[in-house]
């Protein structure tokens, strides 16, 4: 019988908790609806038309050839690389507070819940638009790795021709590598690449159809392709990390982005963290060491 839409969705099982700490990721087919995915490509779409300003603190990335003039989008939409950070945009917000989302969240993270990132990646034709192997705990000031969670839901049906997540299974339990500017010709600002992955890495194609959604752990080594088909891919995703994490970077802390709790007691409530002796990462020795690739430096 097929599934009604105020039904919840059936979500992680036991089976796929094992497999999420075994693989570094679990794939749940069919966890949103389409009336939800429709509402937030509809919002992609009004703010890259202009016809909807961006939320105070929202990032529109354009893709780096794009804004470089080497190719012209056809349409606005294909010149953006994603839209980062939407806490203050209440439509894609709701992604972050998805019910069925957040069940499969708590179940790897714990009760209590905060959103630490969020992001819609857009993948333009047209363009290079790699996503080197990467893992995302660089970017992520907070510990211990465990209780970070990924969460990234097709908004279509993404392959291999349109650049769908590429992941290593297994690769969560390695530790954070340094991480380096990738030499290709045009890569977007900070998609840096973890150093030592060899292009044999044993890298599995997340194809997936619309709704379905990835959990994937802060360590696992993942990225995406180039986008070969005419149309945009698009990908809403989110970052979660329970609210018993501490600030672990030696820099920062005190004056912070607007964390807030999605799960838990104080939902809605602005996690804050003050300096502490817990600060003993330095994001450094993980940064690229070298110089990006200045534009018009190819041989
Ligand atoms: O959606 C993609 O193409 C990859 C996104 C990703 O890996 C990231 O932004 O960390």
């Amino acid at each position: 019988m097929p599934r009604q839409p105020e039904q919840r969705h059936a979500g992680l099982d036991d089976e796929m908790l094992r497999d999420y700490w075994e693989q570094g990721y679990v794939v749940v087919p069919g966890l949103l609806p389409e009336a939800s995915l429709a509402v937030w490509r509809e919002r992609l779409e009004a703010i890259v038309s202009g016809a909807v300003p961006p939320a105070p603190g929202m990032l529109v990335m354009k893709d780096v050839m794009v804004s470089r003039g080497v190719v012209a989008a056809a349409a606005p939409r294909e010149a953006i690389a994603k839209l980062q950070d939407f806490e203050n945009d209440p439509v894609l917000w709701g992604y972050a507070e998805h019910e069925a989302l957040l069940d499969c969240v708590e179940r790897i993270v714990g009760r209590e819940v905060f959103g630490l990132h969020s992001m819609l990646i857009n993948k333009p034709p047209h363009v290079d638009g790699r996503h080197p192997l990467h893992q995302d705990l660089l970017y992520f000031p907070f510990r211990p790795a465990e209780r970070i969670v990924a969460a990234w839901t097709a908004l279509e049906v993404v392959n291999r021709e349109n650049g769908c997540l590429v992941v290593v299974p297994g690769s969560q339990r390695g530790p954070l590598r340094r991480h380096e500017n990738m030499q290709w010709e045009h890569v977007n600002a900070a998609y840096w690449g973890a150093e030592g992955v060899g292009a044999d890495a044993a890298r599995v194609h997340l194809e997936m159809r619309p709704g379905d959604t990835v959990f994937f752990h802060p360590l696992l080594l993942h990225g995406s392709g180039r986008n070969r088909s005419p149309d945009c891919r698009r990908a809403i995703s989110a970052h979660f990390a329970s609210t018993s994490c501490h600030f672990a970077w030696r820099i920062g802390a005190d004056d912070m982005r607007p964390y807030k709790v999605v799960r838990g007691e104080g939902v809605g409530r602005r996690m804050t963290w003050g300096r502490g002796p817990q600060q003993d990462v330095d994001p450094m020795d993980y940064l690229p060491k070298g110089p990006a690739r200045a534009p018009g430096s190819d041989a």
